[in-house]
């Protein structure tokens, strides 16, 4: 058993609890790199925003959570459920459409719903999902349960209103929400500094009186005592608090390929940023301290290659939903 294992300055680890860390991204990781490839066969026809790269966010916060904790996500959401505790074949179904899908087949890849999971829904529309987040925050509060409502959003979210408003709404009544600020530096082509002045995202959150920090959102360990620190003060009272993570998406904005030859980023800077790859720099540390080995790493990744295999065969032969349900869930009630 190794103690003291360090992953980032300053932060002892728990061996088993850092290898359950890099098996969760590892999944989520293999999980999306088999939905890229398997995208061109077309069985999967709704868009898909990949977070490959982006894996230390979502698992360094759920590792904090209860199932009972509530999520809203965005367009990007496929890592968010599945960190949660999302079931993947209701995800593979979801994304072809079928019966079985987390929400009926109806949704497709941005609208990943299951409350059994904390999964309380995923939207498109940037920002949309913040001010429902901050209400289940509130109805939280009002029912006097100790969980907390965790809101993710990208670094666009922040350029819109609603972010603004539901911030200050969460601060004034102290609701047990905490903001998740996914920074890919990117909103589709658009640079961060094409669209922000030059100051940290977290300052924003700072000045409608959360609590604010910003971390190395590639550092899963950096990431989960962020969320460790955030979750305990909501839980306990103690208000909102805002986590910006700074990391990076690896493939295109909405798609399954590589777009570096755009010229809206560099080369040298997607090179730059997979040198800072989360499974990797988590994985050398877990080598250097004998926490996994070669073995050990392709026996995780056989085990998840089966996994995955599996799911994907039950999801191409679930059936889509009935026709005559077409006209379903058009109008409440
Ligand atoms: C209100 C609104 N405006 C524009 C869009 C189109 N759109 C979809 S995703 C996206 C970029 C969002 O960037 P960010 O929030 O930083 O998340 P990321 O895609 O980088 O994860 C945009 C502009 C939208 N869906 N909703």
């Amino acid at each position: 058993m190794v103690t003291g294992l360090k992953a980032s300055p300053g932060i002892a680890l728990d061996p088993s609890l850092a290898t359950n860390l890099f098996r969760e991204m590892l999944r989520i990781r293999m999980i999306e790199e088999e939905i890229a490839k398997r995208y061109r066969d077309e069985k999967m026809r709704c868009p898909v925003h990949l977070s490959i790269g982006q894996e230390a966010v979502p698992v360094g916060i759920s590792a904090v959570l209860r199932r009972s904790d509530q999520v809203v996500s965005t367009h990007r959401c496929h890592a968010h459920y599945l960190a949660k505790g999302g079931d993947l074949r209701a995800m593979l179904c979801e994304l072809m459409g079928r019966a079985e899908g987390c929400c009926g087949g109806r949704g497709g890849s941005m609208h990943l719903f299951d409350p059994s999971v904390g999964m309380l829904l995923s939207l498109p529309i940037v920002a949309a999902s913040i001010p429902i987040g901050v209400g289940a925050a509130l109805a939280l509060k009002q029912a006097k349960r100790d969980d907390v409502a965790v809101v993710y959003l990208g670094d666009a979210s922040v350029e819109e209103g609603v972010f603004h408003e539901s911030a200050n709404f969460s601060a004034v009544h102290r609701l047990p929400v905490v903001f998740v600020c996914e920074n890919n530096l990117y909103s589709v082509y658009t640079s961060l500094e094409e669209r922000q002045p030059p100051r940290p995202i977290a300052d924003l959150a700072r000045g409608h009186g959360l609590h604010a920090v910003a971390v190395d959102g590639n550092d899963v360990v950096a990431v989960q005592r962020a969320a460790s620190d955030a979750v305990r003060r909501a839980r306990s009272g103690s208000g909102p608090a805002f986590i910006e993570a700074a990391t990076y998406r690896w493939r295109e904005h909405c798609g399954p390929n590589f777009d570096n030859t755009l010229g809206y980023r560099s080369e040298a800077e997607f090179e730059d940023w997979k040198r800072r790859d989360p499974l990797e720099f988590l994985a050398r540390h877990l080598t250097e301290h004998g926490a996994l080995n070669e073995t050990q790493r392709a026996d995780l990744a056989a085990e998840i290659t089966a996994e995955i295999a599996a799911a994907f065969t039950y999801a191409e032969a679930a059936p889509y939903p009935a026709p005559d349900t077409a006209e379903h869930h058009l109008y409440a009630g």
